[in-house]
């Protein structure tokens, strides 16, 4: 069952976006809830517009990661929202927005934690080398050039190790178990900042390209000059050292035989002892 906690229409980060909060306690995913949302507008055909809704779960069911993976949601452990945006962008540059999103998360940690996250392509958020956030970026066109983005946050904030699955517990990790704190830390201030950080990177993007998103997400990640295994469709495909990250968002990587762009995809990072991480 659905339960509509509260909505709230209030200005975050004070650049002018109307964030539009929906909370519910439980939801099979929040990308779901989006996607049931505008679909409901489309039957409906109603004018008034979803972008800057942001769908929030206390716990999800059916948390969803990248090609129908699952995302662990646990009750009162961490963020787990979607944000709606109908981008201003050229549908072919829409993918910009999971950088200015993973780009976004890492301020806010820096800023109300000062926790040194880096970033992993495509759109990872990392601390100590393990997973702290996933993004899940999804697309719903109308037009050419008319689309709405879902833009699917979780960032683990309260567990502990024991909270993990087993078979996460090597490569996840949480604000508090970084901030080696036993008690809860409260959630809303990072949502908040969050918001207020995406709000200023897509005014970014929108303003001045891709460019200086790039720039930034280049100035944190752990990848460059790193040797990685190129996973596609989760089989390992080569390996290479991480060149650059191109204008259009692919990942240059250098192999024995000459620059490789990877388009979608997961990478591993070599480790000291030759080993690949997740
Ligand atoms: C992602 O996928 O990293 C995107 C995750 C997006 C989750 C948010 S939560 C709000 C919104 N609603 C949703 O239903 N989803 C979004 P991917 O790169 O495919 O990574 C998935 C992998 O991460 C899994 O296969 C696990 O190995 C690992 N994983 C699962 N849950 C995790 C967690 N809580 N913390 C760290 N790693 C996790």
């Amino acid at each position: 069952m659905r339960i509509v906690l509260n909505v709230d229409r209030k200005m975050i980060g004070g650049i002018g976006m109307d964030w539009q909060v929906v909370r519910y306690d439980t939801l099979d995913s929040t990308n779901l809830e989006a996607k049931r949302k505008i679909q409901q507008q489309i039957v409906a055909q109603t004018e008034s517009s979803l972008h800057g809704m942001v769908i929030v779960a206390e716990t999800q069911t059916g948390g969803k990661g990248r090609l129908g993976r699952h995302w662990e949601s646990k009750a009162g452990t961490g963020l787990w929202f979607t944000v709606i945006l109908k981008p201003n962008v050229p549908i072919e540059q829409a993918s910009f927005y999971s950088f200015a999103v993973a780009v976004s998360v890492a301020e806010a940690i820096r800023e109300v934690y000062a926790l040194p996250v880096t970033l992993k392509w495509p759109n990872d958020v990392l601390l100590s080398g393990k997973k702290l956030c996933g993004i899940l970026l999804e697309l719903i066109p109308h037009t050419q050039t008319v689309y709405e983005l879902i833009i699917g946050i979780g960032v683990n904030v309260n567990q502990q190790l024991t909270d993990f699955p087993a078979e996460l517990q090597e490569k996840a990790t949480s604000i508090v178990l970084e901030l080696k704190r036993e008690q809860k830390v409260d959630a809303h201030l990072l949502f908040t900042s969050i918001l207020a950080h995406l709000q200023k990177n897509c005014l970014l993007l929108e303003t001045q390209g891709f460019a200086a998103i790039r720039a930034k997400w280049k100035a944190w990640s752990c990848i460059i000059g790193r040797e990685v295994l190129v996973l596609e469709q989760g089989k390992v495909s080569y390996t290479g050292i991480v060149d650059d990250l191109a204008m259009d968002g692919t990942l240059l990587v250098r192999t024995s035989d000459g620059i490789r762009s990877v388009i979608a995809g997961d990478i591993s990072l070599r480790t000291v002892d030759g080993g690949y991480t997740f």
